[in-house]
């Protein structure tokens, strides 16, 4: 079942390779619990617009989109993963975490953007432009120290990148969003 769902996706990219992502691919719908929606400026979705009573959460954040690409735990495992120590002033020691790519969740989506902004269920939201993405490997990493990030943790999923062995101030900690459950791409 998972090997379908593997290659369903990557028939999927393939067709999206293939057209030059130029008209967007409709991608299969989620079948595990949903941790991240990627909505605005993308040509791949796997759901429709915005429902106000099933979409309860997006709501109370004030959240709307016609389309949108819902990621499971499955379809984010399925990229490439990559592991990173990052450390921040404030923090006690640094912190393992492992993920996929922001680019590459960004490229699934089809990304016609340059910017984004990532959204936690705290509410508390950062843009990450252009520059911010290319000057540094972001991870959307859905594990810490070896253990999937929870609700009520960090998680469903945090924004970071490697620091090499130094210690990130707390002004360029504020772009790693913890609990990140919405991106728009603008
Ligand atoms: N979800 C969420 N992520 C967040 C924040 C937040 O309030 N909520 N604060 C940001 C800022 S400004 C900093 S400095 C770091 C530190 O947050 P912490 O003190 O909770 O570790 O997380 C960043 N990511
Ligand atoms: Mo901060």
């Amino acid at each position: 079942m998972v090997v379908a769902r593997i290659r369903a996706l990557m028939l999927a990219l393939a067709a999206v390779a293939w057209t030059g992502a130029a008209w967007g691919a409709e991608l299969a719908p989620a079948r595990g619990a949903v941790l991240v929606t990627v909505a605005g400026k993308i040509a791949n979705t796997n759901r429709g617009a915005f429902d106000p009573f099933a979409d309860a959460f997006l709501k109370f954040h004030d959240k709307s989109f016609d389309a949108a690409l819902e990621l499971d735990r499955e379809a984010l495992a399925a990229l490439d993963q990559v592991e990173i120590t990052a450390d921040a002033e404030p923090w006690p020691g640094p912190v393992r975490l492992r993920g996929p790519r922001l680019a590459d969740v960004l490229a699934l989506a089809g990304a016609r953007g340059d910017t984004v902004t990532l959204f936690a269920l705290d509410g508390y939201g950062a843009k990450v432009d252009a520059a911010m993405l290319a000057a540094h490997p972001w991870v959307l990493a859905l594990e810490a120290d070896g253990r999937p990030l929870a609700i009520g943790g960090r998680g469903p999923a945090w924004l970071a990148y490697d620091t090499g062995g130094k210690r990130a101030t707390a002004e360029e900690e504020g772009a790693w969003v913890w609990s990140v459950f919405y991106i728009t791409v603008e």
